[in-house]
């Protein structure tokens, strides 16, 4: 019985899943329970009015005002309390918790490229330990592509120019397939890959077998200096630019008048348009990075400019 339910239903793999089921299995059982409704009137009205039976036919007299307050009003409550309760699942899905641990994931003709922050890297895998959230934080090299897994039940655009995030907190060691699910050229069926989620000793294990190259934070900070970012944007530069130490999460004002809140987004888009967004009280003078930069080694870049808070100078 149970393998037979599951070679019909994906497994339930994340804390999410079961939140998802239950709305669908509530739907399932509202609509089927409506159909049987419609179903035995029907067949009630087809033997009641059949030709030849003496049925009364004639008109009933006046509006059945209370009839149709009653269908109206009834199916609005069950069709509202729905929406609030999908709303409050998918609110609940797209803000990952705090502690969750973050990785980079971009997409590319025909495959994922995976960045932990210890500097790891996997192609179509990614190990986690089962228990802890786990945030993707997705973007795309070319076209726009979506991460699917279905055992998760969470989906999300991976689109370019821009980050998307997805979280999910594995609940069952396994193995998971994991998706492309926008249709993104002629393998497209081919990019898929695997979630493992394992016992945090197996786990542990599995990273002490990885040869372990510089954390992704070292790998920025390296970026920072080689792309001459450090020499704007330092200390004792001598160009009059913002410096950057904690720069992640702060409110900065533009020189419109505007303020932004300094998000993935934000560090992405001064990297490739610095024009878009000036910082205000600075000149216009940063290079646009467009064309030279990975969208991995933005990644790195980003979590070092994350990483590099409270050492400010005053
Ligand atoms: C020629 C000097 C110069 C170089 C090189 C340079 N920047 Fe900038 N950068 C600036 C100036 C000036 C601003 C402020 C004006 C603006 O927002 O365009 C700025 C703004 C920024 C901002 C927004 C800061 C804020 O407070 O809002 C970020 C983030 C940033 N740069 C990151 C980088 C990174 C990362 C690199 C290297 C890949 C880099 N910059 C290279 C001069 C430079
Ligand atoms: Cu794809």
């Amino acid at each position: 019985m149970r393998t037979f339910f599951n070679s019909l239903f994906p497994t339930s793999a994340s804390n999410l899943a079961p939140e998802v089921d239950h709305i669908y299995f509530a739907l399932l059982a509202l609509c089927g329970f409506v159909a049987f409704g419609v179903c035995v009137a029907i067949v009630w009205f087809c033997i009641r009015y059949r030709r030849g039976s003496r049925a009364d036919r004639t008109p009933p007299k006046g509006s059945p005002i209370r009839l149709e307050i009653t269908w109206t009003v009834i199916p609005m409550i069950i069709f509202l309390g729905l929406f609030f309760w999908a709303a409050e699942v998918f609110f609940g899905m797209s803000r990952p918790p705090a502690d969750a641990t973050e990785i980079y994931v971009v997409g590319k003709q025909w495959m994922w490229k995976v960045q932990h922050a210890d500097g790891r890297r996997e192609i179509n895998e990614i190990h986690v330990p089962v228990g802890h959230p786990v945030k993707l934080i997705m973007t795309s090299q070319d076209v726009i592509h979506d991460v699917f897994i279905p055992d998760f039940r969470n989906k999300q655009d991976v689109v370019p120019g821009r980050y998307t995030t997805e979280w999910f907190t594995p609940t069952k060691p396994g193995k998971y397939h994991l998706f492309c699910s926008q249709y993104c050229g002629t393998d497209h069926s081919k990019m898929t890959g695997w979630v493992y989620v394992m016992e945090p000793a197996e786990h542990a294990k599995w990273l002490a077998s990885q040869p372990a190259p510089d954390s992704l934070v070292a790998e920025g900070e390296r970026a920072f200096h080689m792309r001459g970012c450090s020499g704007c944007h330092e200390v004792n530069s001598t160009i009059h630019a913002p410096l950057l130490d904690g720069i992640y999460g702060k409110r900065v004002p533009l020189a419109d008048g505007t303020f932004v809140t300094a998000d993935e987004q934000y560090i992405r888009d001064s990297i490739l348009l610095p024009n878009k967004q000036v910082a205000a009280g600075f000149a216009p003078v940063m290079p646009t990075y467009q064309g030279q930069i990975s969208e991995d080694e933005l990644n790195a870049i980003i979590a070092y400019l994350k990483s590099s808070g409270g050492k400010e100078s005053p």
